[in-house]
């Protein structure tokens, strides 16, 4: 089954406790925070003290997707704070084994996120260190804007290089992922859908988000 994992940055901050509260009935895998430092994406969102509050109220596994300049210098910090899977960018890092490790040393998930323009070609040599994979369909930074085409091609050949290397690692999609492109995304190969403005939180009411959340699930 496909796993889902909405996205906290796109909820209404004035909502919050009654959203997560509400996606949590409705079967969300994960919860997807967006933490974004103004340096290394052109905005800014999450941080590890809305994790913490969210832990107060779910015990749902939170994935947190930092969008910084020095990911280096917080991995301890989100473990403290109460993340299970920390993904950074593979374009911020210089040693992106030696991250995957640190994250690993620590009990956590550890995931890479890739964005649009960068070749995927390297993967090969991660597949032994990494969980999961971030596939951005956008350039990082903002919600709402328009999905990149040749996405879908990036998950199709990201499992390739997974089924050659004999992993089952997940691969995640982040960036328009709703009804129309989430079924191509599935069958490329994405088996974790986050979902944002476009497929969840403008189209669905908190009492429909069973009903949002059975049907993503159910397409794989
Ligand atoms: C974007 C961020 C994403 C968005 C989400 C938006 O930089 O990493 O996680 O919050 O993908 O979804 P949508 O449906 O508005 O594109
Ligand atoms: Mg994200």
């Amino acid at each position: 089954m496909i796993k889902v994992s909405p996205s906290v940055m796109c909820i209404d901050c004035m909502d919050m406790k009654n959203q997560i509260t509400a996606l949590d009935k409705a079967g969300a895998d994960m919860f997807h925070i967006d933490v974004m430092d103004g340096h290394y994406v052109p905005n800014f969102a999450l941080n590890g003290d809305l994790v913490k509050a969210i832990r107060r109220i779910s015990d749902t596994p939170m994935d947190a997707h930092l969008m910084v300049t020095n990911p280096m210098d917080y991995i301890d910090y989100f473990h403290d704070c109460g993340v299970s899977t920390l993904t950074l960018h593979i374009e911020t890092l210089v040693h992106p084994i030696r991250a995957m490790k640190k994250i690993h040393s620590l009990g956590m998930k550890a995931g890479l996120a890739v964005n649009p323009a960068t070749d995927i070609s390297n993967f090969k040599y991660l597949a032994d260190y990494i969980d999961i994979v971030c596939v951005m369909s956008v350039d990082p930074g903002f919600a709402g804007q328009d999905l990149i085409p040749f996405s879908y091609d990036k998950i199709r050949e990201l499992r390739t290089i997974f089924d050659q290397a004999g992993k089952k690692t997940d691969i995640m999609i982040d960036g328009q992922v709703k009804d129309g492109t989430a079924q191509k995304m599935v069958a490329s190969g994405a088996n974790v859908l986050v979902l944002g403005s476009s497929g969840l939180f403008k189209k669905y009411t908190p009492e429909q988000y069973p009903e949002a959340l059975r049907f993503y699930k159910n397409l794989g």
